[in-house]
């Protein structure tokens, strides 16, 4: 097949795997399409996805609906089939079983348990592997399960919303509006595909918000809330605690903290995560290891200023995406710690998308 087809029908599969992105526990929603060819023409025989929970695998969910079919078919995977046993046989042996001839991935699976050898056991049974077809494109939703698995570090996100005057908010006024209905939506859909979403204790206390995804359709996607609050200054009565039936929350403390408040916020069900103190600030690489550890891959960082300087400057974020509004803050904003005529450094554009009157610009670390 042509490397055209063979990018087309990978670029299908990345697509298809982004149906169940951060709802597969500590797997990577990865995908898989068989195609055939047949008088010159190629039909897709089958179809699968990690399902939710994170089991079965792709593979043999599109092998079951591919049958006979799938006999001297080609299998696109978002990633490298697994080569390890675990309630089911590898995936790599359940190609060479079903009669596939020829097998193109995007990478390599970094887990330590495959890392190249469902490639090798496939090329041993004869079957044409090829890799790293649409790497880059693939990468922008296995960037998680990457960095957990080769950083011991979740893909960070940093999402900031930018008044026309280059202000994130008022001082003292907590929360304003800076985007309009429709960026907000979008917002709900870019927390469903995190694994948990981050903002500092001020943030938490002053705004008082939720942070889940408030669209009904969306809200059981909501993810893990996780607050920085090295003094525990979070209320057991604030909306975060109050809505633990929606979503998880973990506060992060302090070896300092107020134990009488880490008690009370612990009998509300939120997890504490006990931090380490630098400057009298969290650690934050230390933490990012503590949370990835607990099967965390991506990270929403929503500020306030002080926690997106902070992982800015200890170049921890991966991915920016600024929100630039249409409205103006004027007096006794909080300026913004880079802004479109400021842009992070060491990041290029990737992306532009038009919401109504505001634009979000994707920044990503490194060359593009
Ligand atoms: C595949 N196809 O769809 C996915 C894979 O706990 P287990 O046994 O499910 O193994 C988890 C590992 O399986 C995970 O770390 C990654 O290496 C691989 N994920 N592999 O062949 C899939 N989701
Ligand atoms: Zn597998």
């Amino acid at each position: 097949m042509s490397k055209i087809i063979d990018e087309r029908l990978m670029a299908a599969a990345i697509r298809y795997a982004r149906r169940n992105i951060a709802r597969t526990k500590t797997n990577p929603s990865v995908a898989c399409i068989i195609v055939r060819s047949e008088n010159g023409k190629d039909q897709i025989v089958g179809r699968g996805i990690t399902a939710i929970g994170g089991r079965p695998h792709a593979e043999p969910v599109a092998l079951a609906e591919a049958g006979d079919k799938a006999k001297g078919a080609t299998a696109y995977v978002t990633l490298e089939p697994c080569a390890h046993h675990g309630a089911t046989p590898p995936c790599a042996q359940t190609l060479i079983d079903a009669g596939i001839a020829r097998v193109v991935t995007a990478w390599v699976d970094p887990d330590s348990r495959v890392d190249g050898k469902g490639h090798a056991m496939l090329r041993a049974a004869g079957i044409d592997v090829e890799t790293g077809i649409l790497a880059e494109e693939a990468r922008h939703d296995l960037g998680g399960y990457l960095a957990r698995k080769q950083q011991n570090s979740p893909w960070v996100t940093l999402k900031l919303a930018i008044s026309k005057d280059g202000y994130i908010g008022v001082k003292g006024k907590g929360q304003v509006k800076i985007t309009g209905a429709i960026s907000r939506a979008q917002v709900d859909m870019m927390r469903s595909y995190h694994d948990a979403i981050m903002v500092g204790s001020s943030t938490a206390i002053e705004d008082d918000p939720e942070l889940i995804c408030r669209r009904p359709s969306l809200k059981s996607r909501s993810p893990h809330r996780i607050i920085l609050d090295s003094r525990a200054r979070l209320s057991p009565k604030s909306r975060l605690v109050n809505s633990l039936d929606i979503a998880p929350l973990s506060i992060v403390v302090g070896p300092n903290a107020d134990q009488t408040n880490i008690d009370a916020l612990q009998k509300t069900g939120a997890n504490i995560i006990s931090g380490e103190l630098v400057d009298g600030r969290i650690a934050l690489p230390e933490m990012l290891e503590d949370i990835a550890a607990t099967g965390i891959s991506s990270l929403f960082v929503e500020g306030g200023a002080k926690v997106a300087n902070a992982f800015l400057e200890a170049g921890l974020v991966d991915e920016v995406n600024m929100f630039i509004g249409d409205m103006m803050v004027g007096e006794n904003g909080i300026t913004a710690p880079i802004n479109r005529q400021l842009p992070p450094a060491g990041f290029s554009l990737v992306r532009t998308e038009h919401f109504e009157d505001d634009v979000l610009y994707v920044y990503r670390k490194g060359e593009h």
